[in-house]
């Protein structure tokens, strides 16, 4: 980590900052004498400015050595700004549509300037809370992990290029020991910074701490977390990485960043649009009973999956009136387009018929899908009774109504867990959503 020129800065002293960088102020048209910058940073690890100039505007995001969730009593490499930098750059590179660009990164500084997503994009997870509905969501998203995750794999590359990735991004590894940490150790265990709605479910979680079935999945989960790079992830794909509009999806903070299981990230959108699922009863009211909006969120969840799988899918999808755009985009049309490249898995000479290579994706794709499952329910369950929980369950005020919501989902999570290679289509997995209601 460099150590030298790092200081952290404030929104005074990001002006001279701006002014002394000709990639960022060009950005902002050279117009830098009446700048409007604010901090609004609402995520657990960084600080976020806005810059706004009459011709122009960006954000700068700044790492600084500590996790500001907890306070310097915390320290993280500040190295995660370049992850992300480099993250960025490399999931836009595959998939530009959903993706900010970057204008410019400084190690020294830990500093990324990147593109201002600008209103009415909001974080999707405000907009779960909200009741907003995001018709292109699903779609955006399939589109975004089935490029990310396949593009990344040695579905595509050769074992050379690949292990080049693993080599640069196993460095990232603070950041993989925090999710280690507070994803798959701390909820069964007494920790620090755990915390539950209390006392509502300080059984709840200690019936978590005391489940043999549960640790057993646990460990095999931790275990493929830490061992298998089958893809170069985004590593905390959760909605609040999401910025949406009706039509517009965007991804950002991918500082976790690094080769492991396709599962984790593609677990991480399902997992947390299940707990959004389970909130819509704390925000539930007279003017809006939330039923109609909890079943486009369960249609999200099932489309994502599908319009991400589609395997055996060889024609135009017909959707109504519209053609499914997700034939060209989705993971196993990708795979069939690229079977003749450099992807080491599956060898043409050896992968020779078609019928050969549909078992060869229907068996990924189960794989994948229970390995999704798996994350999913894990990364649920740490926002219940781990130490970051999320604003679809905090922003509901009355305690015994959020312990209400929390404990549906939390009950359904450890279910999925156990009992994940039991299901074989999303559509299965909604129905067991659904008996938790
Ligand atoms: P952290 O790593 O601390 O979680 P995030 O990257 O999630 O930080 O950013 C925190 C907040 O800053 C986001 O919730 C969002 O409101 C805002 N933000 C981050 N990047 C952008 C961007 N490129 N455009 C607009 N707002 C952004
Ligand atoms: C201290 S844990 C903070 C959490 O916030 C990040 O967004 C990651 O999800 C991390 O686990
Ligand atoms: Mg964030
Ligand atoms: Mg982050």
């Amino acid at each position: 980590q460099q150590q030298q020129g790092f200081r952290p800065l404030d929104e005074a002293s990001l002006v001279a900052y701006i002014k002394a960088t000709p990639a960022l102020a060009a950005r902002l048209g050279g117009r830098l004498d009446a700048l409007t910058i604010k901090e609004v940073g609402d995520g657990n690890l960084n600080f976020v400015y806005i810059v706004l100039s009459d011709a122009g505007s960006l954000v700068i995001k700044q790492a600084l050595p500590y996790i500001r969730l907890v306070g310097d009593s915390w320290p993280m490499s500040r190295e995660r700004a370049y992850f992300e930098a480099s993250a960025l750059q490399k999931h836009r590179a595959l998939c530009p549509d959903h993706v900010p660009e970057v204008y410019h990164f400084d190690r020294a500084m830990s500093l990324i300037g990147m593109r201002y997503i600008e209103p009415p994009h909001i974080i999707l997870r405000k907009g779960l809370v909200a009741g907003v509905e995001y018709p292109l969501l699903a779609e955006h998203m399939a589109d975004y992990m089935a490029k990310t995750l396949f593009f990344t794999s040695l579905l595509y590359n050769s074992t050379t290029d690949h292990k080049k990735g693993v080599a640069q991004y196993c460095d990232n590894v603070e950041m993989s020991r925090l999710t280690e940490q507070v994803v798959f150790s701390d909820p069964y265990r007494v920790a620090k910074y755990n915390r539950c709605t209390s006392p509502f479910l300080d059984n709840d979680a200690a019936a978590v701490r005391e489940d043999a079935e549960l640790k057993l999945e646990i460990a095999e989960l931790k275990s493929m977390f830490i061992e298998r790079a089958q893809a170069f992830l985004h590593g905390d794909l959760h909605t609040s990485s999401i910025m949406v509009t009706p039509d517009s999806t965007q991804v950002i903070d991918p500082e976790f960043a690094f080769y492991g299981p396709m599962g984790y990230d593609i677990g991480a959108f399902l997992g947390n649009l299940i707990l959004a699922y389970f909130s819509q009863d704390g925000h539930a009211d007279q003017a809006n009973d939330r039923k109609a909006y909890k079943k486009w969120i369960l249609k999200t969840i099932e489309d994502s999956w599908n319009f991400l799988s589609n395997y055996g899918i060889n024609t135009k999808m017909g959707m109504g009136k519209h053609t499914c755009p997700l034939y060209t985009t989705a993971f196993v049309e990708l795979w069939n387009k690229h079977k003749d490249g450099n992807g080491e898995a599956y060898l043409p000479p050896i992968y020779n018929s078609s019928e050969l290579l549909r078992l060869a994706q229907k068996k990924y794709m189960t794989s994948l899908f229970h390995d999704s499952l798996g994350f999913g329910s894990a990364k649920m369950i740490r926002r219940i009774v781990g130490i970051a929980h999320v604003e679809d369950f905090e922003s509901i005020e009355d305690a015994s109504k959020r312990a209400s919501c929390e404990r549906r989902a939390l009950n359904c999570a450890k279910a999925i867990l156990k009992g994940r290679r039991q299901f074989e289509s999303i559509g299965q997995v909604i129905v067991h959503v659904q008996s938790f209601d």
